[in-house]
C-alpha cells in the first residue's frame, strides 16, 4: 500500500501571520508530497512496502538513506501538521505539564530549552519533545528528517511535538530570523493533540 499525503485540518492561510500560506502550500504540496513518492519508490517491491510508518522508523535501517531521509521526511511533517492549528489551542495542563515541570521546574524554562535545541540545530532538523512510557518527557533535536523513533538517534521516547527547522520551513516570510519562527511556533501549536499525544505514549 503506497503512502499518501494527508490532509491539513486547516487551510493554507489558516495560520497567518504566524507562518505564511505559500510556506504551507510548497511545504505540503511540493515537500511532504516528494518525501512520500520518494518513499514510495524506496520501498516499492521490498519487505517494507506492507509495513505502518511507525515500525519502518522503528526498525530503520540507517544505511538505507532513501528510506531513512523520506521515510523521516513523511513521518515528521505528519506529526507537525498535526501539532500545529490556526490559533493555539488548550494550554499545558495536566499530566503534561507535569511531566514539563518536572523536567525543566516550569513552562518557560520548558521553551528556553526547546529553542535552544531548534536554534542550536546547524543546518537541517528538528527540535522534538518526547515522552517515556514512564511518564517522563524530553526535549532533543535531529538533524535532516532523522527522529528520535529511529535507532541510535540519541534520544529516546516518542515524539509528541515537533519543530521543523529547514529553512524551507520558515525562509519566505522569515529569511533568515528562525529565533522569530521559533517563537510563532508557540502561537500555533495545538496543546490539545500534544496531550492526546502524550497520554498515547504512555501506553
Ligand atoms: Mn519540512
Amino acid at each position: 500500500m503506497a503512502f499518501t499525503l494527508p490532509a491539513l485540518g486547516y487551510a493554507y492561510d489558516a495560520l497567518e501571520p504566524n507562518i505564511d500560506a505559500r510556506t504551507m502550500e510548497i511545504h505540503h504540496t511540493k515537500h511532504h508530497q516528494a518525501y512520500i513518492n520518494n518513499l514510495n519508490n524506496a520501498i516499492a517491491g521490498t519487505d517494507l512496502e506492507n509495513q505502518t510508518l511507525d515500525h519502518i522508523m522503528k526498525t530503520m535501517d540507517m544505511n538505507n538513506n532513501p528510506v531513512r531521509n523520506n521515510g523521516g521526511g513523511h513521518w515528521n511533517h505528519t506529526l507537525f501538521w498535526e501539532i500545529i492549528s490556526p490559533e493555539s489551542k488548550g494550554r499545558l495542563s495536566g499530566s503534561l505539564a507535569a511531566a514539563v515541570d518536572a523536567a525543566f521546574g516550569n513552562v518557560d524554562t520548558f521553551k528556553e530549552k526547546f529553542a535552544a535545541a531548534a536554534m542550536s540545530r546547524f543546518g537541517s532538523g528538528w527540535a522534538w519533545l518526547c515522552a517515556h512510557s514512564d511518564g517522563r518527557v524530553e526535549i532533543c533535536s535531529s538533524a535532516n528528517q532523522d527522529n528520535p523513533l529511529m535507532p541510535g538517534i540519541g534520544c529516546g521516547g516518542t515524539p509528541i511535538a515537533g519543530l521543523d527547522v529547514w529553512e524551507h520551513a520558515y525562509y519566505l516570510h522569515y529569511q533568515n530570523r528562525r529565533a522569530d519562527y521559533i517563537a510563532a511556533f508557540w502561537n500555533v501549536i495545538n496543546w490539545n493533540v500534544v496531550e492526546q499525544k502524550y497520554a498515547a505514549a504512555l501506553k
